[in-house]
């Protein structure tokens, strides 16, 4: 009696460690992302503040260099009104452009007049790259400076060589990467830079790292092969479909070419560089009072955040303070509604409380109903070996929607290369949703619009990949009001 206790007792335990096998969460694949671009991936959208002397010329965008400097002079700067309006529209993270193209720095620079040391502003005393990172901190916000490679106004100097402005770059980049608290961000924008090569930006890198380890740096061109994120390739928002954060190391030599691996990546490119998309609320990428009426509206910016947060790309959206310094206030409404849209449209999962089952399932803690649990912690993961998994839910009843939104386990590397969704009313006729089939990326966030349907069941089908799914979450929503 005592033995066949003990057996069973064995038996049972032999059972338990069998299915703790099976529940070993899934090997990660290809390339994966660091933990600079984690942090990157988790932001979603960041603002840029493109503010300097062009700010105060009459629709100038990319100065000489030669306007005076006296010309800057915000009359009511408050860099704590710049974050109040992250605050109210949910962006965690802000890059100024401490120095533009046409070399005019915001911080009093030791290497050149050409700076708000000779500003009207403050007489010459103020220094907006402190007053910037310090409203930062207040606000919890995380700092990041663009100081533009390209200078024009170095450019004038009688002695103007490459050399003599790498060094010129390499001590104004060590002034802001060690003057100014912890920087998120750095901005290396690829306009007008061509003949800074590689090896100076070999220089600039080594400095960037030694100062700010953690500090995401984008590149284009010549900096690409320091850039942590990547140019997506246009400025209207627009990331591609797909949009793998994977792409080439080397640029292409072939311009088109060059141009689709920067937009949709390269599913088996050798980096991993994920896009970033920059885009300005307004026409241009500095303000002007005449395009107060053409600021970007609320639907526009919805249709920008699908096609780059919502194409596994991260939002830079241009927020350009005004002469006195301050955004203004459409600007700032219009990123107030966009937060309310997005939380009105993806704060209800139609399909949380569904019954969920999968035709490939790992088991235990990467069962299916985890894709729908708004539980950032957990995941689905089908078994090793197999990657292709239909995945039906079944609402308590049926349901309006018009969106839907993936979320793969970035962590683990870009699995999934193809997915559909369907509906039904009975979950055994099935009718696919046109714009979501044949899709191929996932990646960190993946938003599809479509004309609203009503169905109880919805069928997710993950048709190949590279290795078994994972996926954080799966959803459909309806649109907000805002947005339609
Ligand atoms: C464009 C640059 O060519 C690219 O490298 C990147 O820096 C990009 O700007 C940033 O938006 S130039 C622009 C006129 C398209």
């Amino acid at each position: 009696m005592k033995m066949k206790k003990f057996f069973l007792a064995a038996g049972i335990s032999a059972a338990a460690t069998v299915g703790v096998m099976a529940q070993k969460a899934p090997e990660p694949c290809g390339l994966v992302p660091s933990e600079r671009q984690l942090e990157w991936y988790d932001r979603e959208m960041i603002a840029f503040f493109h503010f300097g002397l062009n700010t105060f010329e009459e629709f100038v965008n990319e100065g000489d260099g030669k306007a005076p400097a006296a010309l800057f002079n915000p009359t009511a700067l408050d860099c704590t009104q710049w974050m109040q309006v992250l605050k109210s529209a949910g962006i965690p993270a802000g890059i100024l452009t401490a120095k533009h193209a046409d070399g005019f720095c915001l911080w009093p620079s030791r290497y050149t007049d050409y700076c708000v040391k000779n500003a009207t502003w403050k007489n010459g005393q103020g220094d907006v790259v402190r007053e910037f990172v310090d409203a930062c901190e207040e606000y919890g916000i995380k700092a990041g400076i663009y100081l533009g490679p390209h200078d024009r106004h170095e450019h004038l100097h009688p002695d103007y060589s490459t050399e003599r402005y790498k060094h010129y770059y390499a001590a104004q980049l060590t002034e802001l990467m060690s003057q100014y608290g912890k920087i998120w961000e750095t901005w290396w924008d690829g306009a007008g830079a061509d003949e800074l090569t590689t090896p100076l930006y070999t220089h600039w890198h080594e400095i960037v790292r030694r100062l700010q380890p953690d500090c995401v740096i984008f590149g284009t061109k010549n900096s690409y092969p320091f850039a942590d994120v990547r140019w997506m390739g246009n400025e209207r928002g627009e990331a591609g479909d797909p949009c793998w954060a994977t792409t080439d190391s080397v640029a292409i030599r072939d311009e088109a070419a060059y141009y689709q691996a920067l937009n949709e990546g390269v599913w088996d490119g050798d980096a991993y560089v994920p896009a970033e998309t920059d885009v300005s609320i307004r026409p241009s990428w500095f303000y002007h009072a005449e395009e107060d009426v053409r600021v970007k509206s609320v639907k526009e910016l919805w249709d920008i955040y699908c096609t780059s947060v919502g194409h596994n790309s991260v939002l830079l959206l241009n927020l350009p303070p005004d002469r006195r310094g301050l955004i203004h206030p459409t600007d700032s409404l219009h990123v107030a509604l966009l937060a309310q849209g997005l939380k009105e449209t993806f704060g209800h999962n139609l399909l949380a409380g569904s019954r969920v089952t999968a035709t490939n399932e790992r088991g235990g803690k990467f069962a299916a109903k985890y894709l729908v649990d708004n539980d950032k912690s957990t995941y689905y993961a089908g078994r090793d070996g197999n990657v292709k998994s239909d995945i039906v839910f079944r609402m308590s009843k049926a349901a309006t929607f018009d969106c839907l939104m993936a979320e793969e386990v970035i962590e683990l590397g870009h699995r999934t290369s193809r997915w559909s969704v369907e509906y039904s009313d009975d979950g055994r006729q099935w009718n696919p949703i046109t714009e979501a089939t044949g899709k191929q990326c996932i990646g960190h966030k993946w938003i599809v619009r479509f004309a609203p349907v009503t169905a109880r069941y919805v069928r997710l089908r993950i048709e190949d990949g590279r290795a078994c799914p994972a996926l954080h979450s799966f959803g459909v929503y309806r649109q907000s009001e805002l947005f339609r």
